[in-house]
């Protein structure tokens, strides 16, 4: 099928009552079922998720010019007070470790300085919580992009999971390979023109533009790619998804 007539098809699917079961079979046909389908609110959040990529495809988030850049943006939360954290900020994070496991073909572990030596890019983007607040900032950061080609994924692959350092209040978080693939997820460690601040995920944290701002976990670890969810948390794709939010949140 050619993308046009998907799109008409899925667009026609949406605009009649049985819009919700056409747009169900359609995902499914399509690879787009969200690991959070199941429950009351599974359906909807199929079809906001395979609608969403297959009219939205690769677009970008908006990026901003310099002088938009936001004065005192806002830290959501306290930096980790684990032991296990506080004991590397005092060592500035010289032993940070970031580790790329699961289905690769290379699996890898960078410390800050050598992914500070990788290829960077450098965007103005917003930061927006689902709880209504928001700021735009200048990242600094390695696409995950590179580092997944660096690794090699295998083509059985389907999602990138990510997760913060294994302290008390762990988050963790996974995208669709579109997402994990795209120009603008970056892995990365400056905000503002200095070191990315530990209220903002410091030393580490990766930037999902596209996506609402938990998404975008803080004091990163880990990236383990995968071929299913399943086995992970609850299922639901996140530690998000696995408490009340919706694995994707496309914004
Ligand atoms: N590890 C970790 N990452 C996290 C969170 C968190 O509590 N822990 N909060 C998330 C939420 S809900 C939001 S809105 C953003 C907030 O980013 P900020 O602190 O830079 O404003 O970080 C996200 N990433
Ligand atoms: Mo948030």
């Amino acid at each position: 099928m050619t993308k046009t007539s998907r799109r008409n098809l899925i667009t026609a699917g949406l605009a009649t009552t049985a819009g919700v079961a056409v747009a169900a079979r359609l995902a499914e046909q399509y690879g787009l079922v969200p690991p959070d389908n199941g429950g009351v609110y599974g359906p909807g959040e199929t079809l906001t998720y395979a609608a969403q990529r297959l009219l939205t495809g690769s677009s970008l988030a908006r990026e901003f010019p310099t002088s938009k850049i936001s004065k005192s943006p806002y830290p959501n939360g306290k930096p980790p007070t684990d032991e296990l954290f506080t004991r590397q900020q005092a060592n500035n994070f010289a032993d940070w470790k970031l580790s790329v496991q699961g289905m690769v073909a290379r699996p890898a572990t960078y410390s800050l300085a050598e992914l500070r030596g990788l290829p960077s890019k450098t965007q103005i983007t917003q930061l927006a919580c689902e709880e209504g607040w928001s700021y735009i900032a200048e990242w600094i950061g390695v696409p995950l992009s590179h580092i997944l080609n660096l690794a090699g994924v295998l083509p059985q692959a389907k999602y990138v999971v990510y997760g913060s350092i294994p302290i008390k209040r762990r988050r963790w978080d996974s995208v669709d390979l579109d997402e994990s693939m795209h120009p603008q997820t970056l892995i990365t460690y400056s905000m503002n023109g200095g070191d990315l601040p530990v209220g903002h995920g410091g030393p580490l944290r990766l930037r999902v533009p596209r996506q609402l701002g938990y998404k975008s976990i803080k004091f990163m670890t880990t990236i383990t790619v995968t071929d299913s969810l399943k086995g992970i948390g609850k299922g639901r794709g996140s530690s998000a998804a696995d408490g009340a939010y919706s694995w994707y949140a496309g914004i």
